[in-house]
């Protein structure tokens, strides 16, 4: 079983599987934060000192140069402005401050169309297990999903997604390695519209996988591209969602890619991942700031159930 899915290759002890979702349960991602606020209790003061280390936890979570320097900016502003002097309500302040710098989104369905969503995003990201974390948190809510094995480019991603399929009850497009996605994307619509006709009463929806593994940036969006232009063929039933898939742990490199894949295809929205094995989740103001996109999901480790809507209240709490 493992050799036939080398993604599960990370065998865990009974008890550090515990640890770990108990850990996710309370605490998915980490507190990076922390240091800088500490003494709180005490009434500490705010102080030069608590300024540079406030920028060092920043800029150690991997919150970009840019982005760190605009908030210990308004930071100091709204402190002097409210003349505040200790910690504990400067705390309270970095909290609204980073609150209004996250976008919060969810996912709008129209009544009419067939949602499309496609999971983007370079490789090793997440993409696969998110879009099995979402069939299985959408079924919940009651939606039929079909599964498009979009990653046309390996063998194994369209075996992984099989593997999930058969785990969650519901039905699969694939096609064998190297075929053209773009023709994987048409039957696989094509095969969601045939369901969405049979059971007219039910939420059916489509989630399409794709290849974060081409040869080169402009490969990839090319083929991208192509995907989605043979889903506007659609476009008269269906609405399409172009799903980024962020990795928490890459850091200033995260803003960059999510800044490509945006400019070239104009995505709706984020899942962040893997916010349980990184301290530098940072990046994600810089991207929902200064791209403007909203994050809809985050993934805190690798079971389906590890997956939630985004909050950006508990997200931000749990950073101090
Ligand atoms: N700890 C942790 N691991 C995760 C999370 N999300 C995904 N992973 C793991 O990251 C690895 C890559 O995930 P995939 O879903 O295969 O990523 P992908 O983007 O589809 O990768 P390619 O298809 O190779 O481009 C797998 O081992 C996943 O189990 C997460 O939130 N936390
Ligand atoms: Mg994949």
């Amino acid at each position: 079983m493992r050799a036939a899915f080398p993604w599960f290759s990370k065998k865990k002890t009974k008890q550090s599987a515990e640890d770990s979702e108990q850990r996710s349960a309370n605490k998915p991602w980490k507190a990076f934060l922390r240091g800088a606020f500490s003494g709180v209790e005490k009434s500490a003061r705010v102080d030069e000192a608590f300024f540079t280390e406030l920028e060092e936890s920043l800029l150690a979570s991997d919150a970009g140069l840019k982005f760190s320097a605009l908030f210990l900016a308004g930071l100091r502003e709204e402190l002097r402005q409210k003349k505040i002097l200790d910690k504990k309500h400067a705390a309270i302040i970095s909290k609204d401050l980073l609150k209004s710098w996250l976008r919060q989104g969810s996912l709008e369905f129209s009544k009419t169309k067939v949602p499309v969503i496609f999971f983007i995003g370079v490789n090793g990201v997440g993409k696969t297990s998110s879009l099995a974390k979402l069939a299985a948190y959408l079924k919940a809510k009651g939606f039929y999903s079909m599964l498009g094995a979009g990653d046309t480019f390996r063998a194994a991603a369209s075996e992984q997604l099989s593997f999930w399929a058969k785990r969650l009850g519901l039905p699969i497009v694939k096609k064998p390695q190297g075929s053209d996605s773009a023709a994987l994307v048409y039957d696989t619509l094509e095969s969601t519209l045939a369901i969405k006709d049979k059971k007219s009463e039910e939420a059916v929806i489509a989630l399409i996988d794709s290849s974060g593994r081409l040869q080169n940036k402009v490969a990839l969006m090319e083929e991208l591209k192509k995907m989605l232009g043979v889903a506007k063929k659609f476009e008269e039933r269906t609405e399409v969602f172009k799903i980024l898939v962020v990795d928490a742990t890459l850091g200033q490199n995260s803003f960059e890619q999510a800044k490509v894949f945006h400019e070239n295809l104009g995505i709706d929205g984020i899942i962040l991942t893997k916010t349980d094995s990184s301290s530098c989740g940072g990046i994600v103001f810089a991207i929902s700031h200064e791209l403007k996109l909203p994050l809809l999901y985050i993934s805190f480790g690798e079971s389906l159930e590890n997956f939630s809507p985004f909050d950006v209240d508990s997200f931000v709490e749990a950073l101090f």
